[in-house]
């Protein structure tokens, strides 16, 4: 019996049909599996901020501070995670590279870019390095013209081993804000990990006018952590966003300059699993700071030997009880050669 052309444009539509729900039913598979399966991520970088080149105290502790990023490789991680640390794929640092973004202190011989560099191979840092403004850098062009040189803009992103990696300058004004929902929305994987970083927390007011835009947009997407400098201190906070239910890690990156010790920066290792975000105390015992712990400590160390209510003891009061004991030896001893890492705080988290 032959069939109606009506009946051939039904049973080709209920073919088409079907097909076409079998094609989305493999591309939704396809997307979970991709977001479950993950990238067997391995990726480890460092953190630092508030550099301030061409001020004093940093003379100092800048070049320590990269002496002891160096030597990183191969130390232990603290025993509560075990491990070593790998080389770093790249060192972010979250604004304020120059004092009062000074002409010296971005191209002087004793400047950013003759320490840090910026790939790695032409400073004193082996690694390459990812920067955004800090409010004093843009008070000179140079160093926004050096950002936009190298990365195309003063806001960048880039993807390293399965992290979306977000800079946002000093913090996110409207413009930026645009295209950061444009780049979140065209990353290959909608479900990848993000670290964002700006010089500023979210707490500041600068960031009041588009808060409620940027929360928005942050919020449909897995969000690892915010790294921020401009206070000069480090610690880890919960950021509550005011518009949602959502929370989100944010870590106040230390700067190398404060006059007091110790100094910190974070070594961030990355898995399929988890974000370990580990507060490196890296100038712990460093008395003569030169990024390491050796006889040139112990030297100073042994001056302040067995003193008694000594102030802050030439630095040798390592327990903080202004006298220079046997509990202090022991802190010198742990941290002898820095075979590991010594931290404050570790914070680990998940990733869904
Ligand atoms: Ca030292
Ligand atoms: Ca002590």
């Amino acid at each position: 019996m032959k069939r109606s052309i009506f009946y051939r444009l039904n049973r080709h539509n209920s073919n088409f049909k079907v097909a076409v729900k079998a094609i989305i039913f493999v591309m939704i598979a396809c997307i979970l599996l991709f977001c479950t399966t993950g990238y067997a991520r391995n990726l480890t970088f460092l953190v630092t901020s508030d550099l301030h080149y061409n001020y004093e105290p940093g003379e100092v502790s800048n070049p320590a501070q990269i002496t002891a990023m160096n030597n990183l490789p191969g130390k232990l991680y603290p025993e509560e995670i075990g491990g070593t640390v790998d080389t770093p794929s790249f060192v972010l640092v979250s604004g304020d590279m120059s004092d009062r973004g000074t002409y010296a202190g971005w191209f002087g011989p004793t400047g950013f870019l003759a320490q840090y560099g910026l790939n790695g191979t032409d400073g004193m840092l082996h690694y390459p390095v990812y920067e955004g403004q800090g409010n004093n850098d843009v008070l000179h062009d140079f160093i926004k013209n050096s950002i936009i040189s190298r990365h195309g803009n003063i806001y960048y992103s880039f993807d390293a081993d399965g992290v979306h990696v977000v800079c946002l300058d000093d913090y996110p004004t409207l413009e930026i804000l645009n295209w950061l929902n444009s780049d979140l929305a065209s990353m290959s994987d909608p479900c990848m990990p993000v670290v964002l970083f700006h010089h500023r927390p979210f707490t500041d007011s600068a960031l009041d006018a588009n808060r409620q835009y940027y929360m928005s947009i942050i919020g449909n997407y897995k969000i690892l952590a915010l790294f921020y400098g401009h206070l000069h201190d480090s610690s880890h906070t919960l950021y509550d966003d005011p518009y949602s239910d959502a929370v989100y890690d944010t870590f106040l990156t230390d700067t190398p300059t404060r006059h007091s010790s110790p100094n910190y920066f974070y070594v961030v290792h990355i898995t399929d699993d988890t974000m370990t975000v580990v507060e490196n105390n890296w100038s712990e015992c460093d008395l003569y700071k030169d990024g390491k712990t050796d006889f040139l400590d112990f030297a100073v160390f042994a001056e302040q030997w067995m003193q008694i209510d000594c102030g802050p003891c030439g630095g040798a009061d390592f327990t903080g009880d202004g006298n220079v004991d046997a509990n202090d030896l022991k802190k010198l001893a742990d941290k002898w050669l820095d075979s590991r890492i010594i931290c404050r705080n570790i914070v680990t988290i998940p990733i869904e």
